[in-house]
């Protein structure tokens, strides 16, 4: 079997165990490929498991926790959830930490991604007062996995808002990025001692995009006004965070901070110039919108949504763009502001240019303008939006690494659901084959990525699908009072792969 080397540019991120050294190390290095079998290369890439608070914790209400938007949502419109359900109590995890961790040791996962619940820290929204429950609970996970030498990336932001900074107006009021550093700086201060790793949001096209464009918590609806409006305080905050974590908490430069953007891979339906331009208008409007202001050389939003949304909004007669503008200021603040790039990836669509109607009503999707669709053939999950197609992935992360000047990425989210059951062969063929397109992608083409993040730890809660989908290593018995959690296949599985860093064969792990 050939051997050969592949001279990378190494930038190793330690996504190590809380209170130890998160240490980047940025050089030339070899590793050597040996295509029979599938290893990443040694210790320095990590193997972890997410979740997130509203999708897992329960305990809405418990100890001084306030409302989230999505318990307003939930509550108020339980018929807008697929099945009516809400995660008033989920997997009951805010009584579980200590359970939850020891799934994750027989995993043998490096790390562990979850987010802290805003309005379970700070019930008003606002810094003026910390609920010491919320502070408790956190800590105790935190020792937890430090225990268990198992390290903490964190999502300061899974979008679960307090309602009280929703009757504000949310994201769509430009103070909401003041508030949002307040908060912010009691998470540094609070736990920043033990995590040196940090997202401040995840996904903001879903959040925006869904949330204040579409039907999800909070139901702005408001497509090609709201959703723009939320991301451009969206990015003021994420760019605020930065430099205040460097500034005040970071002085010798031991912790990253960076952003989780979803990407599905967007491929031309045919190989026409037409369907090649409007697939990479689609990347830079589903990617690009948020990834341009902060990862490219230039800054600011990419130029085609700037050209499309003028044009668009001028033609609606609009006195001024849908699409705010950045100040000078805001555009250097918010360029180069991160550590890493946070990816979620699931899944592909084809991409041929929309009809060119523009309706007078504002639209998102009139100002992208383009059609997307899938291959009938591609594998089916649980989930409409995600079919199987695993060379998504390395052509996903091949766009990263040239439109962003090969940045490092840890890939925060990649997963999907099944029906319900334990033998779940389909989903360890789905991280098979996509962890076999990130080896390619880090071993034939050099993209950096250095972590890997299996989603989900467990079953949970799946917004407005509510518990039909399930994305979990562990199956999770909603029907029990204790919430048990059992292993599948799948996670027999990932723990060869966590704990030998290489991809078994496929009847190599016990089951
Ligand atoms: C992730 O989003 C989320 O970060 C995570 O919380 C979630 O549990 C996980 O996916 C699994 O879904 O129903 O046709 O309107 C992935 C990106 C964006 C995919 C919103 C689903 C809704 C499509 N998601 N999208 S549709």
């Amino acid at each position: 079997m050939s051997r050969y080397a592949v001279l990378l540019s190494l930038a190793v991120i330690w996504i190590g165990n809380p209170g130890e050294l998160v240490r980047l190390q940025k050089g030339e290095n070899i590793i050597s490929y040996n295509p029979a079998q599938l290893c990443f290369s040694n210790r320095s890439f990590a193997f972890g498991v997410a979740t997130a608070a509203y999708q897992i914790e329960g305990g809405w209400n418990a100890s001084g926790k306030s409302e989230s938007i999505w318990d307003r949502y939930t509550h108020t419109h339980p018929e807008w959830v697929y099945d009516h359900e809400n995660a008033d109590v989920a997997t009951d995890s805010y009584h579980k930490a200590k359970e939850d961790v020891q799934l994750m040791r027989t995993l043998g996962v490096q790390f562990y991604r979850f987010s802290i619940s805003w309005p379970r820290i700070l019930p008003e929204g606002f810094n003026n007062k910390i609920n010491e429950d919320g502070v408790r609970y956190y800590n105790e996970l935190l020792d937890e996995l430090e225990g268990n030498k198992i390290g903490a990336l964190v999502t300061m932001y899974h979008w679960d808002l307090p309602q009280s900074l929703q009757d504000l107006g949310g994201w769509t009021n430009p103070i909401m990025a003041d508030y949002f550093v307040d908060y912010a700086r009691v998470l540094f201060q609070t736990f920043g001692d033990r995590v040196k790793t940090w997202l401040t949001f995840n996904e903001p096209l879903t959040f925006c995009h869904d949330g204040y464009g579409g039907g999800d918590a909070p139901g702005g609806r408001a497509s090609g006004l709201e959703d723009y409006m939320c991301a451009h305080n969206v990015l003021r905050a994420h760019g605020m965070v930065y430099r205040m974590y460097k500034e005040e908490f970071d002085k010798d430069r031991q912790g990253y901070v960076g952003i989780s953007l979803d990407m599905p891979w967007m491929e031309p339906a045919s190989p026409s110039a037409a369907d090649k331009t409007a697939a990479e208008t689609a990347r830079q409007f589903l990617f690009g919108w948020f990834a341009h202001p902060i990862f490219s050389t230039q800054g600011d939003y990419p130029p085609i949504m700037r050209q499309r949304i003028d044009a668009i909004s001028r033609r609606q007669k609009f006195a001024r763009s849908r699409l705010p503008s950045f100040t000078e200021a805001e555009i250097i603040n918010i360029r180069g502001s991160y550590d890493f790039l946070g990816l979620n990836h699931y899944t592909t669509n084809l991409v041929k240019p929309g009809t060119g109607k523009i309706s007078l009503k504002p639209s998102y999707d009139d100002d992208m303008g383009v059609k997307l669709t899938v291959n009938p053939k591609w594998p089916k999950s649980n989930s409409t939006w995600l079919r199987v197609v695993p060379w998504g992935f390395r052509k996903t992360l091949n766009w990263i690494k040239n439109t962003y000047n090969n940045p490092l990425v840890v890939v925060t989210e990649n997963g999907v659901s099944l029906e319900k059951g334990l033998d779940d062969a389909k989903r360890v063929n789905y991280i098979d084959s996509y962890l076999r397109s990130l080896h390619a992608a880090i071993y034939k083409d050099g993209c950096d990525v250095v972590g890997y993040t299996h989603w989900s730890l467990l079953d949970n809660f799946e917004w407005m699908r509510g518990f039909s989908e399930r994305f979990g290593l562990f199956e999770v018995d909603y029907r029990s009072p204790d919430r048990t959690r059992t292993a599948r296949r799948s996670a027999h599985y990932y723990a060869t792969v966590a704990k030998t860093g290489c991809l078994p064969d496929k009847h190599d792990y016990k089951y």
